[in-house]
């Protein structure tokens, strides 16, 4: 891989609004550190990083354009919450604008939000970064799971999708399937 991180993070500078841009620094950072405590590619971890949210700053509208110009497949559910295409977004950006042919770290950033069964080493750390960069301060248990973070990926997973279910139920949103399978599968695993 021979990507320029730095030109990304300029690039991210100008698409994000400040306080986006600076999460997402955080996160290519604390991916980059998780990757080398698990012997993963820290350059892998920390492009996927910056490049996580590159479609949250976009409209609804554009979101839902760009998937249907392009064959990504939109779900019911999709179209209720569109904000959770940004993910999906994010992966076609990542693919034609910086052209990052890379799969493990294409799947990284698809499946950040909602997470999938059966990920791979640097799909949990891209999705646990994401949660416990050190912008992030609203989450209960923080300080529990960034301990947890360091020593097991797989009960860091089920302590993050544990408190985000029930987050999500508290506060009346819907849950993608994925997301609910993601958990029973961590959680029985
Ligand atoms: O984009 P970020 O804010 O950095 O983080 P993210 O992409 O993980 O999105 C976080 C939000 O996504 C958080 O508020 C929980 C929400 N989310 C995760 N799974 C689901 C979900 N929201 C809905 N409605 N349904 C889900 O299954
Ligand atoms: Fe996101
Ligand atoms: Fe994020």
């Amino acid at each position: 891989m021979a990507y320029d991180l730095n030109k990304i993070r300029k690039a991210m500078e100008k698409e994000l609004d400040e306080r986006r841009y600076n999460h997402t620094v955080g996160v290519a950072y604390t991916a980059g550190s998780l990757a080398a405590i698990y012997g993963e590619d820290v350059e892998k971890a920390m492009i996927a990083g910056m490049l996580h949210d590159s479609a949250k700053c976009m409209t609804s509208r554009k979101r839902i354009d760009i998937c249907n110009k392009n064959q990504i497949p939109v779900s019911e559910l999709e179209y209720r919450n569109p904000f959770l295409l940004h993910a999906k977004v994010g992966r076609y950006i990542a693919k034609e604008k910086y052209g990052i042919d890379d799969e493990d770290v294409l799947n990284a950033i698809e499946f950040h939000t909602t997470g999938r069964p059966g990920m791979s080493t640097l799909e949990k750390i891209l999705y646990i970064a994401d949660y416990i960069e050190p912008h992030r301060n609203q989450a209960t248990n923080l300080l529990e799971i960034r301990k947890s973070a360091y020593n097991d990926l797989d009960k860091t997973l089920v302590m993050i999708l544990h408190d985000t279910l029930s987050y999500l139920r508290s506060a009346g949103n819907e849950i993608d399937q994925l997301t609910q399978d993601t958990y029973d599968y961590y959680k029985n695993k």
